[in-house]
């Protein structure tokens, strides 16, 4: 008897449209979403760039993990949630917690992402942030605007994204949750037993990785053997898709049809964005990283600046014209060499704004570490 004989049929996931041109999502658009798109590119960079510089002047402490050049992952991925969605960033997605839900009203506190103001207390370490400075930056959820805590354990998000999906599906709800992972979780036992639970139940979890290619100095073929990851979702009989990671609407287009997969009761989604880090693992590793990674690597993977790709194809749809596309020129350029006429004034001055905040917000009172930590009483 052959191992592969019995009754159970083999499972075959639904096939995804990757070469269908002709429907795609990013066609929807209006000129009015495709250009708030570069502008939550240009609002992804300047919060990094932004950092970095504050980190330089002395006025940071802890350690930045730099999202530069994955931004169109972070903005591909948010843009086409419904408010309700789920989301679960980790330590290189600090602009997911403020990009979410995002669309149109930056400003307003009641929609369903962390303010600016909140994520800037968050970095500063100060009173009025969801942390409270009893932990790394990125360490921030919100269970109220339906952000999954981030961990430092990798993965580690996973199954807790399969438990609020699995918790919504019994209350009946519609919600998808989607997780940003980099390539280096998946290599944890806990990525495979959350993404099995998930496809046996069909649960809709998507599971958008960041294949930036090297996970701390470790690169990508000592991480898999499969020449693309996205392959791995053979295996849990679910959909595998390939994502331009510099191409905002390529991931648009890949994670508005995992949506409406898993949100239509199929399971699980996997999404391989293929990008590439820009800097070292955190700023801590900047230096090690220029020796451990050739520079000609370097440049080739810095090549495709995703705001740029952004603008080519908003000339393209006929959304921007050349002159209107060079008005800003953030591309190419790494913090030390950009300013804030590089970038739309309404993103420097939503940054202002949050930092305003967080500056002015106190440290917590001593008294405060000893709480939250057991039950508190009353
Ligand atoms: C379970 C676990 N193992 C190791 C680490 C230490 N660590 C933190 S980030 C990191 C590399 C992560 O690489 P990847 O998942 O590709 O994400 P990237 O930093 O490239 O975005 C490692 C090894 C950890 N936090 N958790
Ligand atoms: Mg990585």
């Amino acid at each position: 008897m052959s191992p592969n004989s019995g009754t159970a049929t083999a499972v075959k996931a639904e096939a995804p449209p990757e070469t269908d041109q002709s429907r795609r999502p990013q066609d929807a658009l209006t000129k009015e979403d495709c250009l708030e798109i570069l502008k939550q590119l240009y609002l992804a960079r300047y919060f990094d760039v932004r950092l970095i510089k504050e980190k330089k002047r002395g006025h940071l402490r802890g350690t930045l993990y730099s999202s530069h050049n994955q931004e169109a992952i972070l903005v591909g991925s948010l843009y086409g949630l419904q408010p309700n969605d789920w989301v679960s960033p980790i330590h290189r997605d600090m602009p997911a917690f403020f990009l979410k839900d995002a669309k149109f009203k930056w400003d307003d506190r009641e929609r369903m992402g962390l303010s600016i103001e909140e994520v800037c207390a968050q970095v500063w370490g100060k009173s009025g942030s969801p942390g409270r400075a009893r932990d790394n930056w990125s360490h921030i959820g919100s269970r109220a605007k339906h952000i999954i805590h981030s961990t430092s354990m990798l993965a580690g998000t996973i199954p807790t994204a399969t438990g609020v999906a699995y918790a919504d599906r019994l209350n009946r709800g519609d919600a998808v949750v989607v997780t940003l992972n980099g390539e280096g979780s998946t290599a944890q036992g806990i990525f495979h037993e959350a993404i099995n639970f998930a496809s046996i139940h069909k649960l809709p979890v998507i599971t958008v990785i960041e294949n930036n290619q090297w996970a701390y100095g470790t690169p990508n073929e000592l991480e898999y053997a499969l020449e693309d990851f996205a392959r791995r979702a053979d295996g849990y009989g679910i959909p595998g898709l390939i994502a331009d990671g510099q191409d905002v609407f390529d991931v648009y287009d890949k994670m508005m049809w995992a949506v409406d997969y898993s949100r239509a009761g199929k399971g699980p989604v996997i999404i391989e964005c293929k990008t590439f880090r820009a800097y070292g693992h955190g700023d801590h590793d900047d230096d090690r990283a220029a020796k451990y990674r050739p520079k000609p690597e370097v440049d080739e993977g810095r090549k495709r600046d995703p705001i740029a790709v952004c603008k080519q194809a908003l000339i393209e749809k006929g959304f921007l014209t050349p002159q209107e596309a060079n008005q800003w020129m953030a591309e190419g350029k790494n913090a030390a060499e950009v300013s804030n006429d590089d970038f739309p004034p309404e993103v420097v001055q939503y940054l202002d704004r949050g930092i305003e905040f967080a500056v002015a917000s106190p440290v917590p009172e001593p008294e405060e570490a000893a709480r939250w930590v057991f039950k508190e009483n009353g």
